[in-house]
């Protein structure tokens, strides 16, 4: 009798995740129990990925970080192969995230209080050589002074990996500028140019961001590009090239926001009560990055030093 029961109760188990699978759409949420956390290639990310994953394991849950494209996660987590991305900025991701939200199987969880803004940046003292910076078209009349030996004469602009994906070239075709776009493999690939660059006082414009650590190292300013406007990246004829997209700088007044997987907030209830109420502001990313970047902490280290000095912030949300 026992038997059938539970061959009862499995069958009527299928026929229910079928009818789910069927219902639902195809993005079911891993429940295996396992918390996936992307990793990504900028340093706050990567220890606030393991500042969450800690705060996630003092309620009982298990975590696996996921080293992952910062493109590509938004789709893997609309496939519910990730289940959190902490850190969404607008300038690099909001289309990104934009399109995972359309899938119905991404939720904007919140709002983080930090203000981002990521776009070309320069450290002061260039301000003595090219008169009229911040403004783009001050840069654009000085662009011999940023050219190198193998650029053909054009300044180079130094932008971040490609999976931060910020049309560049395409902004430098569309506003006529004689700059050139090299791609760092990696964060530290743009601090190695810059330092540099600053030992020798020499010319450098670099992609940068805020909250970030570089600004507490070298004084600098963001380039300041036609102001953005969504319409910008979608319709040719807006801003001051009127056949081109990407007349424009990224957002000055960004967000910053986590985004989760649908089902996590069932499939994991206690960390999904934390993530809603967490909330990071920019000396947090700041402190984050810095960590890292400035004091040369690795990854776990600055993630609990981080949870060390923060404790009554992040106490109530573990609650
Ligand atoms: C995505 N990033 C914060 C590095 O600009």
């Amino acid at each position: 009798m026992r038997e059938i029961v539970y061959k009862l109760r499995a069958a009527l188990a299928m026929v229910f995740l079928a009818g789910a699978t069927i219902f639902s759409g195809p993005a079911i949420a891993d429940s295996s129990g396992v918390i996936k956390i992307p990793t990504h290639n900028w340093s706050s990310q990567l220890v606030g990925a393991e500042v969450v994953g800690e705060l996630f394991k003092k309620v009982g849950e298990k975590v696996e970080y996921v080293p992952m494209d910062s493109q590509t996660v938004y789709q893997a987590m609309a496939d519910g192969d990730i289940d959190i991305v902490h850190e969404v900025w607008e300038g690099a991701f909001g289309a990104s995230f934009d399109k995972s939200l359309a899938t119905g199987n991404v939720i904007d969880l919140l709002t983080h209080d930090a203000v981002t803004r990521e776009d070309w940046w320069y450290p002061v003292y260039i301000e003595e050589v090219c008169p009229g910076l911040p403004d783009w078209e001050a840069l654009a009349k000085c662009s011999d002074m940023f050219a190198r030996a193998d650029s053909g004469g054009k300044g180079v602009f130094i932008g971040g990996p490609v999976d931060w994906l910020k049309h560049d070239a395409e902004k430098v075709e569309a506003l006529g500028m004689n700059f050139v776009v090299r791609n760092a493999g990696s964060a530290g690939a743009i601090w190695a140019e810059l330092d540099a660059a600053v030992a020798q006082k020499k010319p450098v414009v670099i992609f940068n961001w805020s909250p970030n650590f570089i600004g507490a190292k070298y004084p600098g300013k963001f380039v300041e590009f036609p102001t953005h406007d969504p319409k910008c990246t979608t319709d040719a004829s807006w801003g001051v090239n009127p056949d081109a997209l990407y007349d424009c700088g990224n957002p000055a007044s960004g967000y910053l926001k986590i985004g989760v997987n649908k089902d996590f907030e069932k499939n994991h209830p206690k960390a999904f009560n934390i993530a809603k109420q967490m909330n990071f502001s920019g000396p947090d990313i700041d402190k984050m990055a810095n960590y890292v970047d400035t004091d040369g902490m690795e990854i776990p280290e600055a993630a609990q030093q981080w949870l060390k000095d923060h404790k009554s912030k992040w106490e109530k949300w573990v609650k």
